[in-house]
């Protein structure tokens, strides 16, 4: 059978590729519905050729639909979502609004895909950071045990939206030409103070916290402790945005449970690992980039090697475009295990 798919937020940077990564993986649709705010409804998408019209996103929109994949920002995806599931569909929620609900799963498939069985009718997909470093950790603790990840992250301007790709490109333009510009979106467009992304490095990403962490570090940390079911993990992270367009970029250190393990130990799981590819091999230099790894849905993992003063601990770099697993795709990948279970009436 064939099922009636709605993407909300269906003209963002995010909405634009699930509706291609829907095309591109033959996703069983009958009927396609693209909602989004007020502001771009009535703007046109295409799918298979065909041009779909944009509508504003209300609660009756979402009558007979079988699977809603929501990317259209926390507060709408907190008002819209529960309207979904009571008219019967089940939702796939890109943002931050439920993850940490203790009634929703958060899942990324390769590691706990099981979770989405028992689901209330919302299925929260992880931040896109949180995602990529998942994929790779897991076969990892499968075969060796995690005690410890020091994340530092490298992030690409799209996980900030289509108006943070349009600010580096014209900052970037401006420079160059030697003209003013205002920063008016990045770090976070809601913040009081905005900072020049072009050429430059800024260690935040989404708002601070008392902490002294950002929103974006507590997510990391919090997601993947629940979808490794490991409550008990230490784990910290830094996150920088750095003018890359797409491909989040990661450099993690971990410390393993068990002794005697090599980096080759670590690169033969990983070379075997789902939804991973091994890009290792320092003597040809070869290791993961975000330009090269954009448009494909894998994580890439390379620059794999032993701590020189700890026998457990070991350093690895981890890369992958955050439109597609970091969302699109892992979110695609959601609906599918869906399907797979039989879990869609
Ligand atoms: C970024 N990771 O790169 C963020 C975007 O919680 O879904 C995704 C935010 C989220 O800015």
């Amino acid at each position: 059978r064939r099922f009636h798919v709605a993407v909300v937020g269906a003209t963002g940077a995010v909405g634009q590729q699930m509706i291609q990564t829907l095309e591109n993986k033959n996703f069983p649709v009958g009927t396609l519905t693209l909602l989004s705010s007020e502001r771009s409804a009535g703007k046109k998408a295409t799918f298979k050729g065909q041009e779909i019209e944009v509508q504003v996103a209300k609660p009756e929109s979402f009558e007979g639909v079988d699977i809603a994949l929501f990317s259209a920002g926390g507060s709408v995806s907190k008002a819209l979502a529960p309207e979904a599931v009571k008219r019967g569909a089940i939702v796939i929620d890109n943002t931050s609004a439920f993850r940490m609900d203790e009634n929703v799963p958060l899942v990324v498939p390769e590691v706990n895909e099981e979770d989405v069985k028992w689901h209330n009718g919302i299925i929260a997909n992880p931040n896109c950071s949180t995602i990529q470093m998942v994929v790779a950790l897991e076969p990892i603790r499968q075969a060796f045990g995690l005690k410890k990840v020091i994340v530092s992250t490298y992030q690409a301007v799209s996980g900030a939206g289509a108006q943070a790709i349009e600010e580096l490109k014209a900052q970037s333009k401006a420079i160059l030409n030697g003209e003013p510009f205002t920063p008016e979106i990045l770090p976070v467009k809601s913040d009081r103070k905005h900072y020049q992304i072009a050429f430059n490095a800024v260690p935040q990403i989404d708002k601070f916290q008392d902490n002294g962490f950002t929103f974006e570090e507590i997510k990391m940390m919090n997601e993947t402790k629940k979808i490794m079911h490991m409550p008990e993990l230490q784990i910290a992270a830094t996150c920088v945005r750095i003018p890359v367009i797409t491909g989040h970029s990661e450099s993690v250190y971990i410390e393993i449970e068990k002794e005697g393990v090599s980096a080759e130990d670590i690169k033969n799981i990983l070379k075997n690992a789902p939804g991973v590819i091994l890009q290792d091999d320092p003597t040809e230099q070869l290791y993961p980039m975000p330009a090269d790894c954009v448009g494909k849905n894998d994580v890439f993992v390379g620059r794999i090697r032993k701590d020189l003063d700890r026998d457990d601990a070991f350093h690895l770099w981890i890369v992958s475009d955050n439109l597609l697993k970091g969302a699109a795709w892992n979110s695609v990948q959601i609906a599918e295990s869906l399907l797979k279970l039989g879990l869609v009436k």
